[in-house]
């Protein structure tokens, strides 16, 4: 609509950093400013690795390749590997780690410990520790691959005793000055160790798993006692040399990014290695962090942790078992260790553009939804991660809310998903890269900074957020409004009407739960209506506390939760609950359509059948008849008040078995609505249609919990139904946990199994909230 100068000026306002000081200044994480959080399991879509929090970290991680059977070698957390578990036991997201790992016929525990001093983020230790399962055939050889690898910057020189064997590792960086990287004798295996070693470069970390895949070879051997009748030898895959893929003729080489040096140890099952990053800054260091002393500083972290979880979450007191303590340890270890520190651009489009461009580099520190599937950083997640993570050490979840509102731009707009950085984007198909700068996302930073205001802890940051968070507010007011006053429409709803059943709205995180069918501009969703509420009133707080002026965000709030005013935009009689409205019909179908060939034309040349959606009623202007978690909104976000007439039928809702209730959690939507578990295309199978979604049960156990603390007519049912859909839940997740070995992304609503991504520790993790009742 716009031409020339006003289109590009537009244009650059979206790649434009929004001009107030940083929240967190971009050195802010550095070694000077924040020593004891520089290194850190930052690179969370790995088994086992350490970088600092630098843009150009140099990094650190491990492989293993077992030499039984045909070899695969892990590295990247991948689905598709098949480990029975994993995840971390313990840690604390910022001294300590303790993680086990469960593969074919061995487990590995992999710790970590940090040691602060000199001037560059300290020193770190590692303890490998790999042991047979009872199960598995003697004699079993693994090799472990311990690797460093820089970014675009600094230098790695290898230090090789006899042929093969990597002793060290000296190196130096902008960030970290010099360090050593030791690799301990290891300990265990029948006395035998055979060494390989790797020093290369490569055009980047996300080709470091290739690099080092197409570098084994098969020739080497390895003396056993058990090894049989042939010269007790066996032969193994060892890391040998790296020969880049041959390049097209004429083709320059690549400029070498990445240095990387590789150790690999190969031994017989039970041993156990140890690693030693030394800053070359730590003058006093007292010994070395190894041996007994690592296993004496691992204890007393432990220690300081089981006893900060007791005092803070008290689960004991609740009559949890041990065995429950540790899975509630185990989830919020998780979400603390799938805490990572990206560093990249994201790619946006925008209307002003014709073509996708950078966004402006930028750092992000944030937990991740799933170290194997999603490893990175999703923007209304991370409202949720932090509701945990400000519970457990407030400092970290104000260094991620932070991080992600300095990504905000000069309209106040940030990108819903963050893939910044090659390891990232390595993981993620093209067509899901681009980020666009009409798309929202819910604002659930709201409900971590209602959290975070519980204490003066953050007020410093806070102050620094306020410009952004009131530049945030204005953008989803400006550009998500609805047509009438007061009403809000999610943007950037699927267009294509043919191709879906029900255009899906990403932008709401609900993804395909049915909105209405024809998209327009009439359309007004109660969700985002409900999110807006929240934000009103959270802005009016946070004004309240920095004493500004909060009389706008006061009326805003006050106008949102007028309850007449919400039942004459949103309740839907016929469906007994809140409801959208739009152009919509209920009479959709997917049908197998085959283009007919036109006169003369040869059949063969006739596209294929396409299934495509078919349109049995016109739609009209009318509520969405769609019953499930939209429906309850102004019941979770507490807009509604706790005497309204509508409460008692929405939990009447809630409880019917027919509609959202299962003996899992509530489903997303009920069993009676017409779409559900209806898939949207032949390739998209229902999502947030049916299955039991983690944090819309959480905010549905505190609704319940919320409203039975005030005064009202239902309160007595609220109680019971309350301890009723806690204890469903806990009891669920925690059988699955046991069974399968892992936190799911979501659980079926008819069997309560786990399903969709796995591990998933975002706001599944929240349980241990509801078993504190931390609401
Ligand atoms: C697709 C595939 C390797 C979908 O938890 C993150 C989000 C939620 O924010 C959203 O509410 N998940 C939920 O509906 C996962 C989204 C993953 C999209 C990436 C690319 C990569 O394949």
């Amino acid at each position: 609509a716009y031409s020339g100068y006003m289109r590009w000026s537009l244009a650059l306002r979206v790649l434009t950093l929004h001009p107030s000081p940083r929240v967190w200044p971009p050195n802010s994480s550095s070694s000077a400013l924040s020593p004891n959080m520089f290194w850190g399991s930052y690179r969370p879509q790995l088994y086992f690795g350490m970088k600092t929090r630098s843009p150009h970290s140099v990094v650190t991680g491990l492989m293993w390749l077992s030499q039984a059977g045909a070899p695969s070698l892990r590295h990247t957390c991948e689905q598709g590997d098949g480990l029975a578990r994993y995840g971390w036991l313990l840690h604390d997201g910022e001294n300590f780690g303790v993680q086990e790992i469960t593969d074919r016929g061995f487990t590995l525990r992999t710790e970590f410990v940090k040691r602060p001093g000199g001037d560059h983020g300290g020193d770190w230790s590692w303890r490998i520790r790999a042991s047979p399962q009872a199960s598995s055939s003697p004699g079993q050889i693994l090799s472990l691959m311990f690797y460093v690898a820089t970014d675009g910057q600094g230098t790695l020189t290898p230090h090789v005793a006899g042929r093969r064997h990597l002793t060290h590792v000296t190196g130096e960086s902008e960030e970290l000055g010099p360090f050593t990287l030791r690799f301990l004798t290891a300990e265990g295996g029948d006395g035998h160790v055979s060494y390989n070693y790797l020093s290369t470069t490569c055009p980047g970390l996300h080709t470091l798993t290739d690099v080092v895949r197409t570098s084994l070879r098969d020739h080497f051997t390895h003396p056993t006692e058990s090894g049989g009748s042939r010269g007790n030898k066996r032969r193994y895959f060892g890391l040998d040399s790296y020969h880049p893929p041959p390049l097209p003729p004429g083709t320059p080489a690549p400029p070498p990014h990445t240095q990387l040096v590789v150790h690999q140890l190969t031994l017989q099952l039970p041993f156990q290695a140890e690693v030693l990053f030394e800053s070359g800054s730590f003058q006093q260091r007292p010994g070395q962090l190894s041996g007994v002393s690592l296993g004496t500083e691992l204890d007393r972290h432990k220690t300081n942790m089981e006893n900060r979880f007791q005092s803070i979450f008290r689960l004991e007191e609740k009559g949890f078992t041990p065995d429950q303590v540790a899975f509630a340890q185990a989830a919020l270890s998780n979400m603390l260790g799938g805490m990572g520190y990206f560093y990249g651009s994201s790619v946006v489009k925008s209307p002003h553009n014709a073509e996708p461009v950078l966004y402006p580099a930028a750092p992000l520190y944030t937990a991740v939804p799933s170290r194997s599937f999603f490893p990175r950083g999703f923007l209304w997640d991370e409202g949720f991660h932090l509701l945990l993570i400000g519970r457990w050490n407030p400092s970290l979840a104000w260094q991620s809310l932070g991080h992600w509102l300095d990504l905000m731009n000069a309209d106040g707009w940030i990108p819903r998903e963050q893939i910044l950085g090659s390891e990232a984007r390595s993981k993620v198909p093209d067509e899901f890269v681009i980020q666009k700068s009409e798309n929202a996302n819910p604002p659930t930073l709201f409900l971590a900074l209602r959290q975070l205001l519980a204490n003066t802890e953050g007020d410093e940051a806070l102050r620094r957020a306020w410009p952004r968070l009131q530049t945030w507010y204005d953008w989803y007011n400006s550009t998500q409004a609805g047509l009438l006053p007061h009403t809000y429409r999610w943007r950037g709803r699927d267009q294509d009407p043919l191709r879906f059943l029900n255009p899906k709205t990403l932008t709401s995180g609900l993804d395909d739960y049915p909105r209405a069918s024809h998209p327009s501009e009439e359309e007004r969703h109660v969700d985002l209506r409900c999110w807006m509420a929240l934000a009103s009133q959270v802005m009016a707080d946070i004004a309240e506390r920095l004493e500004e002026d909060g009389g706008r965000y006061r009326h805003d709030h006050n106008i949102l939760t007028d309850n007449a005013l919400l039942d004459h935009h949103h309740w839907s009689e016929r469906l007994g609950a809140y409801a959208d409205y739009g152009n919509h019909t209920q009479n959709t179908a997917l049908e197998w359509v085959r283009p007919r060939a036109a006169p003369g034309q040869d059949p063969r040349s006739v596209p294929p059948p396409q299934l495509i959606r078919v349109v049995r009623k016109p739609p009209r202007l009318q509520y969405v008849g769609a019953l499930g978690y939209v429906s309850l909104f102004p019941f979770l976000l507490q807009v509604l008040d706790p005497s309204a007439p509508h409460l008692g039928r929405l939990l009447d809702l809630i409880r019917d078995a027919d509609k959202l209730w299962t003996p899992y959690g509530i489903r997303s939507l009920s069993k009676g609505s017409p779409l559900y578990l209806q898939r949207n295309t032949e390739h998209d199978a229902p999502y947030w249609r049916g299955p039991i979604w983690i944090n819309m049960n959480y905010l549905t156990v505190r609704a319940l919990y919320l409203y039975s603390q005030m005064e009202g007519p239902h309160r007595d049912r609220l109680v019971s139904l309350y301890r009723e859909l806690r204890q469903n839940l806990l009891a669920n997740l925690y059988r699955q946990y046991k069974n399968t070995g892992f936190l799911w992304e979501q659980y079926n609503d008819q069997t309560g199994q786990g399903q969709g991504c796995f591990p998933f520790t975002g706001w599944s993790s929240l349980l241990v909230l509801i078993m504190a009742e931390e609401y």
